[in-house]
């Protein structure tokens, strides 16, 4: 009595997701079989396969249809009990027969929390044997239920399913009431699917490609942590099991799922979606929103407020591998300050080490390295150096940093109990367990000794999915279940788990690699946050290339290994906004491209895009061409200084987005979708992108263009270098853009406050603020200025800062004092005025009720003030008469 009839076909959920279905393999799970789209079964043979083979020829993310699919009402869970609690409700489901999936869970409780008013929590554990939970801390569950929800949850019996609405629209936040889609869980198999509001989605990283996830049609994404070029439908260096979903009704929602096991999640278009994972629990968080902008907020308050950067960190990064020794080195810093490019940060990557060991330098080739820096530093320059997990154990007895390790036994160990070997760098070495009690003192040790001999002042932390250069380690691994479980998800490599990183085997003290792996950027990312701020005292970076959700409270990120191709140029946009949802707001792409050579032209649209990156680090491959800013002719350079230049001189605005994401986790810069949530030709926007939600940064992604067509959403937008204003009526416009030019225009109602830019961020700060305000038909605009030391611990917490709102409106343009905690004295002076946008030429101007001069341009009615020269630490006021 199998009822094999699913029709429309978009309602088949696949039942046989691993590579090499067939008729019979599909038959042994009671499930059905269709090669077309008839109801009728087929007699296609038994190696017909449902997946597109990849390269490798092993596995494959890529999906369409499921030939093999469940039935209607597949053997699955009975609600037996359904109780409502103080805090929500509690249920127990039963399953009478096992599923073919080893070690099915047949008694299961299921616990429901009205966490707040926009957030629904619920899990789903093993009612009799405690599994492995992710370790991280998130907000306690509640008590009692708040008085009122956005949400309401209903359930069907049997199946079981699980609905949660939306309660003033009835728009679907969650639904597992699927009759063809069951719920599974087997110890190492655990799958759950909810349909979808609508097939837009965003979210599901890490990932590269379009910003919208378009969810009619089939796609799936892997989550394992992996050393992997970013390419299209493959695992990278990241996890994040979040995503979000824009209702019909242009509300939207957010659904985390909280699970750090190697894990696919299957968008197909009924539209709906499958969390599949290879073990921990179904826990899940719901975010009513119903904005964008509330979604990420509510799901960023969960994980945890990312750690605020320090000012210099926003300042422009120079990196490359292989400098290889100091004279290039300072050649290279020399040429690029010779030409005045504004320039904070200098790295270095592994080339730095003596023989790629960890806190050590080269002698030789990098003789005078910590004078260097004591150069950089009297420059008020900055100095980052990288680190990789794997430490050498080739120097028994003579390299500290191992000996230490074995003694407070750091060190992650395979099945056996031994100290696992991999390969990386340095040759043989072994991974610090971050989670063992003594691994954080230990790094400090090693950190804060090695400070002392090179003076570094942010930290780089690279390879740490971790990646290996053999797999599992140099014994291999085993062939038990956490080696090889009965099922991996469609991960890149040759389908193992161990594929160029660790046995899941090994054991780490919190629990097993398997567990932990994808945690492991995560875990480092937390000791070496630790690590800094006992060295430093003060804000630091310490930016890594594999995370986990709440990573951002611990460090920053970038994009990894991108190629130098115009590709990866437009690709970074969405990559940058994924993570602004992911609650790492920190995050840049290696401007000019990371892999194979840059060119002149590609690095100067490059360089002009990635100086709207929150975080700006030209870096590249050891083996690429010199693309540093100095290294190119001189028409090139001049660009890319006035691109660098104009980034600091935004930076007081940028700062500020910071600081707005410090109180309630906003992005800091958004898809437009975000700023124009009832526009659904946004959706989809990925090649343009907003600072706050008031600068608009249409950027050129195409060799040999010199025009663009760029979407402005229906309202005001002044161009802010010619300040001439266009009116949308929210369609595409054509933009002149040749090779000098970045298409940046201020969205009406705002004011933006920015600096002259200087050499480095120390020396621009000093400059006096100055206004640009856009007016908008009321003839109003507000902004702010957030403005603190640049690098204190706590300053908001502490009230160390001064916050100064802008209001224009009707003839007057104020700024008044909200909190007044830092007074620097050679700071913050108001300087130039540009009111956009002023309905008729004043004839008077009064400053603090005194006249003053200001300029009056026709074409564009601005009134300008050349240098308003008050203090901003007193409120001021201009009146136009
Ligand atoms: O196996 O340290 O993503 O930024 O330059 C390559 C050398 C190791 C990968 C990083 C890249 C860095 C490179 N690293």
């Amino acid at each position: 009595n199998t009822i094999c009839d699913v029709n429309p076909y978009v309602y088949r959920f696949d039942c046989h997701p691993e590579y090499y279905s067939s008729p019979s393999r599909c038959n042994n799970r009671g499930c059905c079989w269709r090669d077309t789209l008839s109801s009728s079964s087929s007699s296609i043979n038994d190696d017909s396969i449902n997946t597109i083979v990849n390269n490798d020829g092993k596995s494959s993310s890529k999906i369409g249809r499921p030939y093999c699919y469940f039935p209607v009402n597949y053997p699955s869970y009975k609600v037996t009990q359904w109780a409502e609690t103080n805090y929500g409700y509690r249920a127990v489901l039963i399953k009478e027969a096992s599923s073919p999936w080893p070690n099915d869970i047949l008694n299961l409780t299921l616990y429901i929390w009205f966490q707040s008013q926009t957030v629904l929590h619920f899990k789903i554990v093993d009612s009799k044997n405690a599994r492995y939970e992710v370790p991280i801390e998130m907000p306690k569950p509640p008590a009692v239920k708040p008085s009122t929800t956005d949400y309401s949850v209903e359930y069907f019996s049997s199946p079981f399913g699980l609905k949660v609405l939306r309660k003033s629209t009835g728009a679907t936040l969650f639904n597992s009431i699927i009759s063809t889609a069951p719920l599974i869980y087997a110890d190492q198999f655990l799958q759950i699917s909810t349909l979808l509001d609508s097939p837009w989605l965003y979210g599901l990283g890490e990932n590269y490609g379009p910003l919208l996830i378009d969810a009619t049609q089939y796609r799936k994404f892997t989550f394992w942590a992996r050393d992997q070029i970013p390419i299209m439908h493959s695992n990278l260096y990241g996890a994040h099991p979040f995503y979000m979903n824009i209702e019909k009704s242009k509300e939207a929602h957010g659904v985390f799922f909280l699970n750090s096991n190697a894990m696919e999640v299957d968008v197909q278009p009924a539209p709906a979606l499958t969390f599949r994972t290879i073990g921990g629990v179904l826990d899940f968080y719901i975010f009513t929103g119903p904005t964008l902008e509330n979604v990420v907020q509510q799901y960023v308050q969960t994980i945890g407020i990312p750690a605020m950067p320090p000012f210099w960190g926003l300042g422009f990064h120079l990196c490359r591998w292989k400098y290889n020794n100091i004279d290039r080195l300072k050649t290279i810093i020399k040429r690029n300050k010779d030409i005045g490019i504004p320039y904070d940060v200098q790295w270095s990557d592994i080339d730095y080490m003596e023989n790629e060991k960890l806190w050590t330098y080269d002698k030789v080739n990098y003789n005078g390295l910590p004078q260097l820096i004591d150069q950089l530093h009297k420059d008020t320059m900055k100095y980052i150096i990288i680190l990789d997990p794997g430490i050498s154990d080739k120097y028994p007895g003579r390299y500290p940093p191992y000996d230490r390790g074995v003694q407070q036994n750091v060190f992650i160990r395979n099945y056996t109990g031994h100290i696992l070997q991999g390969q990386v760098w340095p040759g043989p070495t072994v991974y610090p367990d971050f989670t063992h009690p003594n691994a954080t003192s230990w790094w400090l040790k090693d950190a804060e000794d090695f400070h002392k001999v090179l003076p570094y002042d942010g930290l780089w932390i690279d390879m740490n999915e971790p990646s290996n250069f053999v797999s599992g380690s140099s014994v291999g691994c085993t062939m038990n279940n956490l080696d090889r479980p009965p099922f991996v998800p469609a991960i890149s490599g040759d389908g193992t788990l161990e594929f160029k990183t660790l046995c899941g085997s090994a054991r780490q003290h919190v629990s097993t690699h398997y567990n932990l792996h994808n945690m492991y950027g995560l875990h480092e990312a937390m000791a070496t946050h630790e690590v800094l701020l006992k060295i430093m005292k003060k804000r630091s970076l310490s930016v890594s290339r594999s995370t986990f959700p709440s990573h951002g409270k611990y460090g920053q990120h970038w994009t990894g290994d991108v190629r130098a191709t115009w590709t990866d140029l437009y690709y970074s946009i969405p990559g940058l906004l994924n993570f602004q949802m992911f609650g790492i707001p920190f995050v840049g792409a290696d401007v000019c491209g990371f892999s194979g050579n840059s060119n002149e032209e590609l690095c100067i649209r490059w360089t002009q895009l990635g100086a709207f990156y929150p975080f700006m680090r030209n870096h590249n491959d050891g083996d690429s061409i010199d693309q540093d800013p100095g290294a190119w002719g001189t028409s090139a350079q001049k660009i890319m200084k006035e691109a660098i230049e104009l980034r600091y001189s935004l930076l007081p605005f940028m700062y500020t987005q910071f600081y707005l994401n410090q109180l309630d986790g906003s992005p800091v810069i958004r898809p437009l979708s975000f700023a124009f949530q009832a526009d659904v030709e946004t959706y989809k926007i990925d090649k343009q992108f907003l600072w706050g939600s008031s600068l608009l940064i249409s950027p050129i992604l195409e060799r040999g263009k010199f025009n663009l067509t760029a979407y402005f959403p229906s309202g005001g937008w002044y161009d802010v270098f010619n300040h001439f204003k266009l009116t949308s009526v929210g369609r595409y416009y054509y933009l002149n853009t040749p090779l000098n030019k970045i298409n940046l225009h201020l969205r009406e109602g705002n004011i933006i406050p920015w600096q002259q830019s200087a050499v480095t961020t120390a020396k621009s700060r000093k400059n006096a603020i100055n206004l640009m305000a856009g007016l908008d038909t009321k003839q109003a605009a507000t902004g702010q200025l957030f403005w603190d030391d640049g690098d204190s611990l706590d300053t908001i917490g502490k009230k160390l800062y001064t916050l100064i709102k802008f209001t224009a409106s009707r003839g007057t343009l104020y700024g008044k004092v909200q909190l007044k905690g830092y007074r620097p004295v050679d700071e913050l002076r108001l300087g130039s005025i540009a009111i956009l946008g002023v309905d008729r030429k004043p004839t008077t101007l009064l400053l603090n009720n005194k006249t003053k001069e200001f300029q009056w341009r026709d074409d564009v009615n601005e009134i300008f003030i050349t240098n308003a020269n008050v203090t901003l630490l007193e409120e001021f006021t201009t009146v136009w008469i």
